[in-house]
């Protein structure tokens, strides 16, 4: 694992050079170079590696889906959306960049994403390459994690259309599993897997997507600023809907240990010792 993140810092400083106007650059570095776990792109290039493909084929669209990601959390941060002064342990983008550049900073992640996956992407077919491409529309847009985040304002707003159950699902399906869903997806399409196959990597992540956001909503309740890098506390104060509040402490964990085993269950076949290594650190972090 640690020599997968070592590689896809090493391809995002790279892919990323500061040229001219060099403040728009450095906002765009700034966030994306602090140390992250990598959780998504290194799902990508295992579940490529794992399905038979060289990681190198999948380093462009694995390093895209960090961007993506990167340019959530930025937006996220901003005063308009979660306000939040901290990511990754230092100031938030708009903190040391000013609310503009911060915009600015993610949409530029945004399209430099899908620039990057067209530009770097070698023996990938053209076909391949327009099936990355619309994958990351489809989930990184209005019909995914942008979805997600609407429906999240609107419940912190009191606004629930459907039972409070089924919007924490659809939220976090959609801002958190989303992204999962598209690094494993990603890595399957890059190794030219079979429909079949796509299709149970993607049942994985939405699995594991939805236990990663009840570990993050447990460590909200149960973690400090220095483990996790970000004001804690913040969803309990401001009475959010997550699976703590609306289940309790203990049924969130019980929730969460059932979809690890179904995690564990499904990619346990593949002997795979980073994706093992992922749950594990999982595990141990809500287990204390
Ligand atoms: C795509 C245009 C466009 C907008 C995005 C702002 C927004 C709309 C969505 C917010 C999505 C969001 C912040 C989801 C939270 C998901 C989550 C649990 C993030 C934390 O992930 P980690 O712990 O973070 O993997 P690191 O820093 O380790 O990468």
């Amino acid at each position: 694992m640690k020599e997968l993140i070592k590689l896809v810092d090493e391809h995002l400083d790279e892919y990323l050079q500061i040229t001219y106007p060099e403040d728009i650059f450095k906002a765009m570095k700034y966030t994306l170079m602090l140390p992250g776990k990598r959780l998504r792109p290194v799902m990508c290039l295992e579940t490529a590696r794992i399905l038979g493909a060289d990681i190198e084929k999948a380093m462009p669209a694995a390093c895209a889906i960090e961007m993506l990601h990167v340019q959530s959390l930025i937006h996220d941060d901003l005063p308009c959306m979660d306000n939040d002064d901290f990511r990754r342990g230092k100031p938030s983008n708009h903190k040391v960049f000013g609310e503009a550049n911060a915009v600015l900073a993610g949409d530029a992640l945004l399209t430099f994403a899908p620039q990057v996956i067209i530009e770097k992407s070698k023996d990938l077919s053209l076909t391949q390459i327009v099936r990355i491409l619309h994958e990351y529309t489809k989930f990184g847009g209005a019909y995914g994690l942008i979805a997600g985040q609407v429906v999240d304002i609107e419940s912190e707003g009191g606004k629930l259309v459907k039972s409070p159950e089924e919007t924490l699902d659809f939220i976090h399906l959609n801002k958190t599993a989303v992204l999962f869903r598209l690094a494993v997806r990603i890595g399957a399409i890059v190794a030219g897997a079979e429909e079949e196959t796509i299709e149970k990597f993607d049942d994985f992540a939405k699995k594991f997507g939805l236990a990663f956001q009840i570990y993050d909503d447990i460590m909200d309740e149960i973690s400090s600023f220095e483990e996790l890098g970000k004001t804690v506390g913040k969803d309990k104060n401001s009475g959010k809907l997550t699976y703590v509040s609306l289940y309790g402490l203990d049924e969130a964990k019980n929730k969460f240990n059932y979809l690890l085993k179904e995690c564990y269950d499904i990619i346990g076949k593949y002997e795979s010792k980073v994706f093992e290594e992922i749950l594990d650190n999982l595990k141990a972090r809500v287990a204390g």
